[in-house]
């Protein structure tokens, strides 16, 4: 199976370490966003291929990675709520990071703006649900890091007033594989 997407993107990421958490046997297919989003379902990236199957979606993909290798994908619901509030979080900082490449900021529209809020309360919100203790690198804490290590590369947010939130990242960062799938030194 071909795993298709960027180094940089949060989403393929997560991809990345639950294929090779799970040790199938896929190839990752990198290049530039235009000629990978133009193969793409949805002009988006991840997405994978495997025989006639194509998944256009990082949930699918970590869905289908987890229950090939006979693991359960998402079994509590508050891991589940965990993984799907970091998204919105993390589509809203895509949103306000890509929109201010076109040169637009949250200053031109209210929509924006609220976005740009969801993210900065969404930290908050992030914090005490993850609270401080013992992690473990399930979906949730996953997603969790792989937003927070793309959001500082992007310099799109400020995790200093969250310890929690630190304390997941350095946890996720110990790990060989999470390490492994690093936006590579000479991006940065
Ligand atoms: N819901 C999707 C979101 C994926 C996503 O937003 N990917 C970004 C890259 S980080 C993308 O492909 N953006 C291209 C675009 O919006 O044109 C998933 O979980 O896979």
């Amino acid at each position: 199976m071909k795993l298709y997407g960027t180094v940089t993107s949060p989403f393929v990421r997560h991809c990345r370490v639950a294929l090779t958490q799970c040790r199938l046997d896929w190839e990752f297919v990198t290049g530039d966003m235009e000629s990978l989003t133009a193969q793409s379902p949805v002009h988006k990236i991840p997405y994978l291929s495997d025989g006639d199957r194509v998944l256009g979606d990082s949930c699918s993909i970590i869905k289908f990675a987890r229950e090939s290798a006979g693991q359960e994908f998402f079994p509590d619901i508050d891991e589940y709520d965990l993984f799907c509030t970091t998204n919105t979080i993390l589509d809203a900082a895509v949103n306000v990071f890509q929109l201010g490449k076109d040169g637009l900021t949250p200053e031109h529209s209210p929509y924006l703006g609220r976005q740009a809020k969801r993210v900065e309360s969404g930290l908050s919100v992030l914090d005490s649900r993850v609270g401080p203790g013992n992690y473990a690198l399930s979906d949730g804490i996953l997603r969790v890091a792989c937003f927070l290590d793309w959001g500082l590369f992007r310099n799109r947010i400020d995790i200093e007033p969250y310890d929690n939130l630190r304390a997941v990242l350095d946890f996720s960062n110990q790990d060989p594989v999470f390490t492994s799938t690093s936006i590579p030194e000479e991006m940065r």
